[in-house]
């Protein structure tokens, strides 16, 4: 391939639990990388060129030569599957079905309620309101499903799918570093022993800090 030796590129905010998890997986990996910012949220919208390289002008989108990628998770499968580094997809077929399940589980039951209901609601409600605390319920609520279904699919292991770290673990973080920063969300991560101590393991690692900071 003719962009092998290419840099890649991400394209994004810091802040944006998405842009997170690819940079996780670029750091895990060790690959160099550049972040060209692009504020998703800025008043005058988004320029011309990110809504070409992402038509539902969402954040992140990635290039690596003349490769151009959107959507997290074949985004980060991509960088796996394309770099040298750590395999972060198990090979056994359920290890990296339950992967993908996770992955899947986060971006449609738990980044929502988690990350919108919960942490923007209490930590960052909209300019001049307070939070809604109705909607905080309910995403707590739901929060609590998903922590039950991954706590019932992890049991004891070290990881989300599998003996060593994967996707999943690096798409969970940025959304549980989110959720268990407000209190309520603190005490409810509290209660899931194994999801706790994964927590407290992940948060530590340092493609992790770097990312969340
Ligand atoms: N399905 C997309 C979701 C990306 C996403 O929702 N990114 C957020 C930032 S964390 C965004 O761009 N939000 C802007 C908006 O909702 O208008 C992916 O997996 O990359």
């Amino acid at each position: 391939m003719s962009d092998i030796g290419k840099r890649a590129v991400v394209y994004g905010a810091s802040y944006s639990v998405y842009v997170r998890i690819v940079r996780i997986v670029l750091a895990e990996k060790g690959v160099a990388y550049d972040l060209v910012p692009v504020d998703v949220f800025a008043q005058e919208g988004l320029p011309a060129d990110n809504i070409a390289r992402h038509p539902f002008g969402r954040i992140p989108a990635f290039a690596h030569g003349s490769f151009d990628l959107y959507e997290t998770t074949a985004i980060t499968r991509y960088i796996d599957e394309s770099f040298d580094g750590p395999v972060l997809q198990p090979q056994a077929p359920r290890e990296r079905a339950r992967m993908n399940q996770i992955v899947a589980m986060l971006d449609n039951y738990a980044y929502g309620p988690m990350v919108w209901d919960v942490y923007l609601q209490r930590v960052e409600p909209p300019e001049g309101q307070r939070p809604d605390e109705a909607r905080i319920a309910d995403g707590l609520e739901k929060a609590r499903r998903v922590l039950t279904a991954l706590s019932d699919l992890v049991r004891d292991r070290p990881w989300l799918a599998s003996e060593t770290p994967s996707l999943a673990d690096f798409h969970a973080a940025p959304i549980f570093d989110l959720f268990q920063r407000p209190p309520d969300g603190a005490a409810m991560l509290a209660q899931f022993p194994s999801l706790f101590a994964w927590w407290e393991t992940i948060s530590a690692r340092p493609s992790v800090v770097a990312a969340l900071t």
